[in-house]
């Protein structure tokens, strides 16, 4: 894209230390289609933590920018160190910055240090679940996806565990995307595509949670990001397994451009 400078906009990350600044850039990214693939801080696969030590730490050292396009502008994302040994750094990658994003965790998800009640999140997903059931006020929130979308004890490896955590894991799937579909339902977009973001951060490969994604998309009317989640899904999959989308997805998006099925 010509980079005309009134289509510019520099916004700037900051926050606590760990709340989540360089994990959402990468969904941006990953949304805006500028990467094909979600990383993540704890694989250090992320756009913006790529110096050495940093994904050694697993945190930002430096601030660092990234760019992708969206809706006819550039969007120059600056990622800012959280940790307050760095925040010189951090105030002068502001300076550069004409909006800013404060990121805390509740709005985002649990910091690895919160308690995630694992009764409650288990009632949770079954009333997402079950329309039959009453949906409380809070369980289509940001901080239902939150507790959504953590393990149970992450890296205990005894059997009862793994039972159990695999058990946990498809039923928190399986409920940030009905929740996804909820939201997606009731116009609630913005919200929708965090919840399905959420279920494809859990499982980078599923199906299910890249046509969430993809519906949500389609019901708010943006046939291009649609589009462009679904050949990135493609991508995706041929390199990582050799496979192509069932139908079934295909079917989402086949009457909508030629390239999903290029070859
Ligand atoms: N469950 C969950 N974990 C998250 C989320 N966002 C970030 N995390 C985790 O929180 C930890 C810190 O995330 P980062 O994205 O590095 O946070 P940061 O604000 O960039 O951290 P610093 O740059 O070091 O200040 C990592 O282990 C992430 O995997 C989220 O939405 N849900
Ligand atoms: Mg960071």
């Amino acid at each position: 894209m010509a980079t005309d400078i009134s289509k510019i906009r520099n916004v700037g990350f900051a926050g606590h230390g760990g709340v989540g600044k360089t994990s959402l850039v990468e969904g941006i990214l990953f949304a805006a289609g500028a990467v094909n693939r979600l990383g993540k801080v704890d694989d250090g696969t992320t756009t913006t933590d790529f110096d050495p030590d940093e994904i050694k730490r697993k945190i930002s050292l430096g601030t660092s920018v990234a760019f992708c396009d969206w809706k006819g502008h550039r969007l120059n994302l600056i990622d800012t160190p959280g940790y307050g040994d760095f925040v010189a750094d951090a105030r002068a990658g502001l300076r550069a910055a004409s909006a800013a994003v404060i990121v805390e965790d509740l709005d985002l998800g649990p910091h690895p240090d919160v308690r995630v009640d694992i009764r409650e999140s288990r009632a949770l997903a079954h009333r997402l679940l079950h329309p039959s059931n009453e949906i409380l006020p809070g369980d289509e929130t940001a901080a239902a996806v939150a507790s959504l979308s953590v393990d149970l004890l992450p890296g205990w490896y005894d059997d009862w565990v793994v039972i159990e955590n695999e058990e946990w894991h498809q039923l928190r799937l399986h409920a940030l995307e009905a929740m996804a579909a909820h939201l997606t339902r009731r116009g609630r977009w913005a919200e929708a595509v965090i919840a399905a973001l959420a279920a494809i951060r859990a499982e980078p490969l599923r199906e299910s949670a890249h046509g969430a994604l993809i519906k949500v998309f389609l019901a708010e009317g943006n046939q291009m990001e649609a589009l462009q989640s679904f050949n990135r899904y493609r991508t995706m999959l041929q390199s990582e397994l050799g496979i192509e989308p069932t139908a079934q997805l295909t079917g989402l998006v086949s009457n909508l451009g030629r390239r999903h099925s290029d070859p």
